[in-house]
């Protein structure tokens, strides 16, 4: 089995944490006196840079959550000058203060390092054609994937996300030996294929890589049966450096996390105490080696556990089990992150209906479903048919641009939404994961 950086990948343990220290150190001076943020936070703390010593300090340093990005839109916390500079994404789904990362050169080339990693953990080499069907734009799927697979020297195809056919005839014209998209999408794929009547001789396709939302054992035994290829889990978040944070190898018992990088803690998610190895809580990562945006015990919100039992593989790299929850209201749908507040933003702007809604989230033919039900004025509700259709859509319209994702939306009489004594249940999520 192949291993890209053997040197990092399987490190006797010890050694790799004197590395983790060693880029601690340099990252908290990084971001202390580069980031009136974090600098102005330590100092509430009385802590300076002098105080860190080793990965065992990193405990006294505090938490960064996903509202301080949005709170330094755009570029607030960037630890270089904007001409350093060289690449912007930027969450998907979020609207108006969404969450902004920025990569210098040598941020790119860490990103197609331990996509390189990931590829090749997958079983890709050289010799592959990668069909890269995830979205390409400011969202991390495509470019990461697409520097990782020319960084091996496979012939990537960047086709992007959506149409289906095209994706169909192309991984068979070209021989697309690795799919990379999201794994709701590889279900999609698998049915198309088998719709569209072509053999399953005629392609030769052997692995995928699938992650940005979770998915189950389950999903994975039906895509590997369907697709006859071996279906990795890859992990990672825009904020940290979007794919390639961590990826299974070809044992498929944990994803390895790329911890010479992005040093991962798990805490619990009410206490905020951090958990030893083993114990099922939330992923905070702290990246050791970046340097636009470097990010200090960053909450992912991700739900998982943590081994750091040498793998069959052979790497020494601590492996985190499948993420299959999160400890916020965040939704994954078609692979764009979406919180219910942003819908409730819309609503409350919005003339002739009432923040009373249910989000109905559901799977159908292997791809998400969004319906949102909201109750009309009662005023409105008196009106013509016509006047309630016109609302309905400009609803609709709305709600697509800032989501960036197509919704059924449903009008409903006023009082129909169950009004709940406690904490309102604003969603119901069908798919099974
Ligand atoms: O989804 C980066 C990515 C692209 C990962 C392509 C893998 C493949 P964001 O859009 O910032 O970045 O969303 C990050 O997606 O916090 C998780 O909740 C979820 N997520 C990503 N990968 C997985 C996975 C990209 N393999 C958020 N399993 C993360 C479960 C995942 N959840």
């Amino acid at each position: 089995m192949e291993i890209w950086n053997r040197h990092f990948e399987c490190m006797d343990r010890d050694e790799l944490r004197r590395v983790q220290s060693g880029r601690l150190i340099e990252t908290v001076e990084r971001v202390y006196f580069n980031v009136p943020y974090y600098r102005h936070k330590m100092q509430e703390q009385g802590l300076g840079p002098e105080k860190i010593h080793s990965i065992d300090d990193l405990s006294k340093l505090p938490f960064t959550v996903k509202q301080d990005l949005r709170d330094n839109y755009p570029f607030g916390l960037f630890a270089v000058p904007m001409s350093e500079i060289v690449r912007i994404h930027a969450s998907s789904g979020t609207t108006g203060k969404s969450t902004v990362v920025g990569y210098t050169r040598n941020d790119i080339s860490t990103w197609s390092e331990v996509m390189a990693r990931t590829l090749t953990a997958a079983g890709a080499n050289r010799n592959d054609f990668i069909q890269i069907a995830y979205g390409y734009g400011l969202f991390t799927g495509g470019l990461g994937l697409h520097y990782g697979g020319e960084k091996i020297g496979a012939s990537v195809i960047p086709i992007s996300g959506g149409n289906t056919m095209r994706q169909i005839e192309l991984m068979r014209d070209f021989g697309s030996t690795v799919l990379a998209c999201t794994p709701s999408y590889a279900l999609y794929l698998a049915e198309a294929i088998q719709e569209s009547g072509i053999s399953r001789d005629d392609f030769r396709l052997k692995a995928g890589v699938f992650g940005a939302e979770p998915w189950t054992e389950n999903m994975r035994r039906e895509i590997e049966e369907k697709l006859r290829i071996k279906a990795i889990d890859i992990y990672g978040l825009s904020e940290v450096i979007g794919p390639g944070v961590a990826s299974e190898c070809l044992y498929q018992e944990g994803l390895h996390i790329n911890e010479d990088h992005f040093y991962p803690e798990i805490i619990d998610p009410e206490t905020l105490e951090v958990l030893p190895d083993g114990s099922m809580g939330e992923l905070v990562f702290t990246t050791l080696t970046k340097e636009g945006l470097p990010l200090i015990r960053y909450r992912t919100r991700d739900l998982t556990r943590l081994n750091r039992e040498k793998c069959k593989c052979g790497r020494t790299l601590v492996r985190m089990s499948k993420c299959l929850g999160r400890s916020d209201d965040m939704l994954i749908i078609r692979g764009v992150n979406l919180f219910p507040s942003q819908v409730e933003t819309v609503l409350l702007d919005m003339s002739g209906i009432k923040p009373h809604y249910l989000l109905i989230v559901d799977r159908v033919n292997n791809l998400d479903t969004l319906e949102l039900k909201v109750e009309v004025d009662e005023a409105f509700f008196l009106d013509k048919i016509s006047q309630l259709e016109s609302l309905s859509k400009k609803l609709r319209d709305t709600l697509e641009s800032a989501l960036g994702l197509s919704i059924k939306v449903t009008l409903v009489e006023p009082k129909m939404i169950e009004r709940s004594e406690g904490k309102s249940k604003r969603v119901i999520d069908k798919r099974k994961f």
